[in-house]
């Protein structure tokens, strides 16, 4: 990627990966078109940009015709990972949703203030994690829509508040609709598989708000008395901000994937933007994330970062390390 990029494109290309919805997508790389500087050297990222254009003008008409019948829990996955925040009403799932990301949630001290999943990006360091508000789970109802949400998402987020008198049956709502399926959650980034375990697995996690309230750390422990001992329960404040950057590391360290940056020959690193990967891919793994062509073209590589000296010459089935640099030799 050329060094020689403007603070108004990096900008736009922050806001593009930020976008949530398809219309701040499509606005965003048309700015980053119009600000990338046009000369030979970028005329491949043009070209690119000119395809992810027309694909999010795509996008665009596509969500304006869903409408009515379309299925408010269908969010394509983004950034590093999904994650699917789900509770009973007035735990704090909005305002997780509103600490860590721009979206455009509604917070309220009465329950059933959310009535639509609304996506958001959180960072964990430099990836970006997909947060997904959802409405309240209640014994009598569960949103349409809902149980296929949680297959999609890579982890599931029980939410529930540590100040809640109903605490206990609160957690119990969610997680005895996911024994339902069957499912269990297990906050592991690798599972084991179905068959060893009986039950089919999901990756997740509690998380409990009001760690700022008197009384938390008894409400903590009360849980984690009731809860499988395969669940780890991360108690937070949204109003302090306490433990929420435990809670992002922990997300990441759930989803199981690396950061690669990618290093031109002769040129620094593009450390603007990862590229994420699952855990215990190669660098021609990396190659074909970053286009077939390179792949393709593939000769070797040099890589900076663990297990190796720096720059060392490597084939293309040596495994991805995170913070990986690797300059790709076509
Ligand atoms: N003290 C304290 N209050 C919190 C915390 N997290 C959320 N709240 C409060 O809890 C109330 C409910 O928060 P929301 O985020 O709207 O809850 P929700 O789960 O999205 O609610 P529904 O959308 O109605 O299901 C609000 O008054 C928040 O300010 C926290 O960590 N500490
Ligand atoms: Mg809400």
């Amino acid at each position: 990627m050329p060094a020689n990029l403007t603070p108004d494109y990096q900008k736009a290309d922050q806001r593009y990966r930020e976008a949530t919805t398809p219309a701040e997508k499509l606005a965003a790389l048309e700015e980053m078109l119009r600000t990338l500087p046009k000369h030979k050297g970028t005329e491949k990222m043009q070209a690119e940009l000119k395809r992810k254009i027309s694909a999010a003008r795509e996008a665009v008409t596509a969500s304006k015709k869903g409408g009515g019948g379309k299925d408010p829990f269908h969010i394509p996955r983004q950034g590093a990972g999904q994650v699917l925040l789900a509770g009973a009403p007035n735990v704090g799932k909005s305002s997780i949703v509103g600490a860590l990301t721009k979206a455009p949630v509604k917070i309220a001290e009465f329950p059933f203030s959310t009535h639509e999943p609304v996506p958001g990006m959180a960072l964990y360091e430099d990836v970006p994690i997909q947060l997904v508000d959802t409405p309240p789970i209640t014994a009598e109802h569960v949103p349409p829509g809902f149980l296929g949400a949680v297959h999609n998402a890579d982890l599931v987020a029980v939410v529930v508040n540590l100040a809640a008198d109903s605490l206990l049956e609160d957690a119990d709502l969610v997680l005895g609709l996911l024994r339902d399926r069957p499912l269990r959650l297990m906050s592991r980034p690798v599972l084991p598989p179905a068959e060893s375990e009986g039950t089919p697995c999901k990756r997740g996690l509690v998380i409990a708000t009001g760690l700022d309230v008197p009384g938390a750390a008894d409400n903590v422990a009360l849980l984690r008395e009731l809860l499988d001992p395969e669940v780890q329960i991360v108690p937070v404040s949204t109003a302090s901000g306490e433990n929420l950057n435990e809670l992002m590391k922990l997300l990441f360290d759930l989803l199981h994937v690396l950061r690669a940056y990618a290093k031109p020959p002769g040129k620094p690193p593009d450390k603007s933007a990862p590229f994420i990967l699952p855990i215990g891919s190669t660098v021609l793994d990396l190659a074909n994330h970053i286009h077939e062509d390179i792949a393709a073209g593939f000769k070797y590589a040099r890589v900076w970062g663990e297990g190796v000296f720096p720059g060392q010459q490597v084939h293309h089935d040596h495994i991805l390390h995170d913070k990986d640099v690797v300059e790709i030799h076509v």
